[in-house]
């Protein structure tokens, strides 16, 4: 047996450091509440085995590469395809959780939103048009700086095999319905070259709650970001940020139901 593992480990060793560059993208492929699993899509599976099936509840992404650009339209839920036909069932108030089967930057921030569909099937909405509202965000954890420091994007991740849970409640407070939900993580490890992976899935609300976010939480993508923003377009090597912990997570505040918190934000 073992004569047989170590030429495959080897193997796999070898095909790893070749594709460095290219394993160290990702993206969000499954959500659980509570015990249940739902599958999203993978850009490993052909998108004739994914799309339209009725256990969809992912919009279709095509690759697990970054974008760049806070002008491009597929900043919203990425490269959107045949949105899905089913929901992730939610009452207001659990948890949903992100799981990635492996996350490797570990500089920056990442945030979740909400848009309402309205009367509308998500399916049907142009994500682009979409009026979204932050419910979380994370960012630095702790010093000493902004390239040294832990961020939650380091933090959630895994070295044991298991995969990188990202758990997130929705608001208990907020009006049930038809709802897009979007994870976002910003990758600043190149300096001046933001990567943005941002992935979408349907939700259906449950519950009894009757918020919703005043007008100056609603935002669109693109249209939320400044690409001059410096959270955005940023070096964290540079003398300058050499020192700071300081960092304000881009896009405005999150809306928890109630008030305006400001969390994980060390320095502000
Ligand atoms: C999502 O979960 C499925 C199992 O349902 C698994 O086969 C797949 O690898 C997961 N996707 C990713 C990208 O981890
Ligand atoms: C639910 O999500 C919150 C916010 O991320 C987290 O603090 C909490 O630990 C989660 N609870 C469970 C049971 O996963
Ligand atoms: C959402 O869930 C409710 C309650 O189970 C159900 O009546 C409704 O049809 C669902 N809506 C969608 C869009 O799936
Ligand atoms: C950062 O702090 C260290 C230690 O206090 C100091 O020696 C260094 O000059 C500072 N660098 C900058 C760019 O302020
Ligand atoms: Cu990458």
């Amino acid at each position: 047996m073992a004569v047989m593992i170590v030429p495959l480990l080897l193997a796999a060793l070898a095909v790893s450091l070749w594709s460095g560059p290219v394993v160290a993208h990702g993206g969000l492929s499954n959500y659980t509440v509570g015990e249940t699993w739902y599958r999203g899509y993978s850009p490993d599976t052909p998108a004739s085995e994914q799309i339209g099936q009725s256990w969809m509840v992912q919009r279709p992404w095509a690759s697990i590469d970054p974008i760049f650009s806070v002008d491009d339209k597929y900043l919203a839920c990425n490269n959107p395809g045949t949105p899905p036909t089913s929901y992730i069932p939610i009452q207001a108030g659990e948890n949903i959780t992100a799981v990635y089967y492996y996350w490797l930057h570990p500089v920056g921030p990442m945030s979740v939103w909400l848009s309402s569909c309205g009367d509308a099937d998500c399916r049907d909405v142009d994500v682009n048009k979409a009026e979204w509202f932050k419910i979380w965000e994370a960012g630095l954890l702790d010093g000493p700086n902004l390239a040294e420091g832990v961020w939650y994007q380091k933090a959630f991740q895994n070295w044991d095999g298991t995969p990188d849970l990202w758990p997130v409640t929705i608001p208990a407070s907020l009006r049930p319905g038809a709802y897009m939900i979007r994870h976002e993580i910003l990758s600043i490890h190149i300096e001046n070259k933001p990567q943005f992976y941002p992935e979408c899935a349907h939700l259906n609300i449950t519950g009894t709650g009757t918020a919703f976010p005043p007008k100056q939480y609603l935002k669109t993508f693109p249209g939320a970001y400044d690409p001059n923003d410096p959270s955005i377009n940023i070096n964290i090597y540079s003398p300058e940020n050499a020192n700071t912990t300081k960092y304000i997570i881009p896009g405005g505040p999150v809306w928890d139901g109630f008030t305006v918190v400001d969390k994980y934000c060390l320095g502000c």
